[in-house]
């Protein structure tokens, strides 16, 4: 039973059974193309967190133990669900975060897309067979799992980046304390009840919902092994430094980007257009792949700009749930001030506007969803410079400078790499070796050619470099993150002979 039948709210899900909190406090999941309250929550205090993570600790020693194939056999049973139940959850994901229909699924999509790699990953080598300099030694290196992962996962992807992390941390032999997102609990639940009716061992995964508060818990404690997080990268900053601190913890982090889009002067501009709407406004903006500078040659520089406006004043917002609809409402009414109050920055430093729709018009809005928290595109031409802060600051949000450029491809990546992120970015362009130098000199971890910067499959590493990231919380490289590595040397002779020409003479 997850909800109880009293309080109505529904629970935590600590050491195999659905729990109230300690606190009392309760908090509600909201729809927000509409307002309206989804179901209530409670809210987790640093006492829920704390029995998670005893529960955890426990649970390790005898889920290591049992056979990679064993542990996937679990995750078998959550494929299979998601896959099954793909339609269900999907209307859940659109409801829960606003996330139109098609990417509501796709997130549901992406989600077993992991789980299946992490569970096939179970018939796979896990280490590897190293040559020694001694003939008669063999050197192997095997992993082993670390222990308890603490994950802290973001409300833009609520079905999706939880397996990201989850799922081969627990079939490494790791066990789980999580706390979604607190504007995606509801999906948090729905995970959790796959987890229970999957039959995962009392202790190995656990839930708590909650706030910043209940992550911190996590963070903060020992008994966590490593810490993985998607999310802000103020939030991930904060994580990183502190766990840096702690000699033998780990902390993998994806943060943000400020994504560049090159157009070069030989660009197809109908796939730079349709990249560039793709990259810009899916998710209205909230991914942290989604590209919020579009640099373009001054060669096409005007026929880009007119075709991108024409598109961005058409990109069709509204109802998540409306199979026609391209772009749903932001997550939150502050994330939506949040978005203002980017728009007036870009304003106050100089900004062309071409595209105001940040205030929609009632028309525009559905009906029966007049308290959504809608937001529209906001596209500015600017002058590039380095210090403006409206080109350098995450938005999340569908704002979209475009900065026309001359020169070769050097200016073009000059200006694409002058930001503080690097997490992904494209170059639309039909010369190979501009798409060469793009994949070699574009400081981000996710590179594209003649595509949008957005929609990475997940068994492709997964994260940034420079303030994007540390560590990759996601698909294969979350491996490293969660596993030890042991160099393990055996002797086949009766004989001691030394590597590195030592004398073995006692
Ligand atoms: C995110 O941007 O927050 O590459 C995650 C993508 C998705 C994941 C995005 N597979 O767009």
């Amino acid at each position: 039973m997850s909800r109880d039948a009293a309080t109505d709210r529904y629970q935590h899900y600590i050491d195999g059974a659905w729990t109230d909190g300690t606190g009392g406090e309760t908090f509600e999941s909201k729809n927000p193309a509409t307002g309206d309250p989804l179901a209530t929550f409670e809210r987790g205090t640093e006492a829920d967190v704390d029995t998670a993570l005893e529960a955890a600790d426990d649970a390790f020693e005898e889920w290591r133990s049992l056979s990679y194939i064993d542990r996937a056999e679990y995750l078998w049973e959550i494929y299979h669900e998601l896959r099954d139940r793909t339609d269900e959850l999907g209307e859940i994901v659109s409801r829960e975060c606003g996330k139109e229909i098609s990417e509501g699924r796709a997130d549901v999509i992406e989600a077993y897309h992991m789980v299946e790699w992490a569970a096939a990953n179970a018939r796979h080598p896990h280490g590897d067979v190293i040559p020694s300099e001694i003939p008669s030694k063999d050197a192997y290196m095997r992993r082993k799992p670390r222990g308890v992962i603490g994950c802290i996962t973001p409300w833009n992807f609520p079905v999706a980046i939880p397996f990201w992390h989850m799922a081969i941390a627990l079939v490494e032999g790791n066990t789980v304390v999580w706390k979604p997102a607190e504007q995606t609990p509801w999906c948090g639940q729905i995970i959790a009840e796959m987890m229970d009716d999957a039959g995962v061992p009392d202790g190995v995964f656990n839930m708590v919902q909650g706030f910043g508060d209940a992550g911190a818990s996590i963070v903060d404690d020992s008994r966590v092994d490593t810490v993985l997080f998607t999310g802000s990268a103020e939030v991930g900053h904060e994580i990183a430094g502190k766990v840096g601190g702690e000699p033998g913890k780990l902390a993998a982090c994806e943060m943000g980007g400020k994504n560049g889009i090159i157009v070069a002067e030989d660009a197809d501009l109908d796939i730079a257009v349709h990249s560039a709407v793709m990259s810009s406004f899916k998710t209205t903006g909230q991914r942290c792949v989604s590209s919020e500078r579009l640099i373009v040659h001054e060669d096409v520089y005007d026929e880009f700009k007119v075709r991108y406006v024409e598109a961005a004043e058409n990109v069709a917002v509204g109802d998540p749930l409306d199979e026609n609809t391209f772009m749903g409402p932001a997550i939150e009414p502050e994330h939506v001030e949040k978005i203002h109050k980017h728009n007036e920055l870009a304003k106050k430093e100089g900004a062309e506007v071409l595209v105001d729709r940040a205030d929609l018009n009632e028309g525009e809005i559905p009906d029966g969803h007049a308290n959504g928290n809608w937001v529209g595109p906001f596209v500015y031409e600017i002058e590039y410079d380095s210090d403006r802060r409206c080109l350098q600051e995450e938005c999340f949000g569908p704002h979209v400078a475009l900065i026309e450029y001359s020169g070769g491809i050097e200016r073009a990546l000059e200006i694409h790499n002058d930001t503080h992120y690097g997490l992904a970015g494209a170059i639309i362009s039909e010369d190979y070796r501009k798409i060469h130098r793009f994949r070699d000199e574009a400081e981000i971890g996710l590179a594209y050619a003649n595509l949008p910067c957005i929609g990475a499959e997940v068994h492709l590493p997964f994260g940034g470099v420079k303030k994007s990231g540390n560590g990759y919380p996601s698909a294969r490289e979350v491996i490293e993150a969660v596993t030890e590595r042991t160099a393990f040397t055996l002797n086949n002779s009766s004989d001691i002979e030394m590597a590195q020409g030592l004398s073995a003479d006692i």
